[in-house]
């Protein structure tokens, strides 16, 4: 089964899909953990990155669908993928679709997490606070640009899929668990199909 999370920044598309993986064996794909991976090793490429993902901005479609298209091939996949972070642009959701077609692939659902921004602010600040700042672009500023982009860049994906009659919209306000068995239900209905 293939997966693609969907959500504004902090909707809880990484904290789910963890625990997808846990349940279900499938590969969490987070393009978010591969770029801080990139920041941390101290790489040229990581520093170029870093001030990308600080200012809030969208690092370009060319360096993560290559990211993602290596990953995407890799056996760790081979009982399925949850894209965690992917795509943000409609270019990314394009190139994704032609990539999985070459490979004989398709995704099966894209999960939709409806959060409003105040509680978006919040959990940022939450987590800021218990990771002593362990993201750089954690704060109030950053999440404002990432809000912005977020509705120019990311959210016009939704029609592309909404056309393909893939997607699922869950209440994301809701507790972790509750959110967690709303997407059971929905894995659970393909499963069952
Ligand atoms: P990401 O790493 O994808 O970060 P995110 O959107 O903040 O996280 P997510 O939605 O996963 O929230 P989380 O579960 O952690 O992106 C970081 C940056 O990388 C981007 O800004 C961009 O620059 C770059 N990037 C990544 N992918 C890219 C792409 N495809 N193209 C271009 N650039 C890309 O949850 C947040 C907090 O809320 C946690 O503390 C969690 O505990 C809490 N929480 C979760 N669910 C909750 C719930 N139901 N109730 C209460 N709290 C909850």
């Amino acid at each position: 089964m293939n997966i693609i999370m969907f959500g504004p920044p902090g909707a809880g598309k990484g904290t789910q899909s963890v625990i997808l993986q846990e349940k279900h064996g499938i590969k969490q794909l987070s393009t978010g953990d591969m770029l801080r991976a990139e920041v941390a090793s101290g790489s040229e490429l990581g520093q170029r990155l870093k001030s990308i993902m600080d200012s809030g901005q969208l690092v370009s479609d060319e360096i993560i669908i290559e990211l993602i298209g290596n990953c995407i091939q890799s056996d760790e996949c081979e009982n399925g993928f949850i894209l965690d972070g992917f795509p943000r642009t409609v270019a990314q959701a394009e190139a994704l679709d032609e990539m999985l077609q070459g490979m004989n692939k398709e995704i099966d659902h894209v999960i939709v997490l409806e959060v409003d921004e105040d509680a978006l602010l919040e959990r940022i600040k939450t987590r800021a606070a218990e990771t002593g700042g362990a993201r750089s672009d954690d704060n109030e500023e950053t999440l404002k640009k990432r809000l912005g982009v977020y509705n120019e860049q990311t959210a016009p994906i939704i029609p592309y899929y909404k056309e393909k009659g893939l997607l699922r919209s869950i209440d994301g306000m809701q507790s972790i668990d509750t959110v967690t068995s709303e997407i059971d239900n929905v894995v659970a209905s393909q499963q069952a199909a």
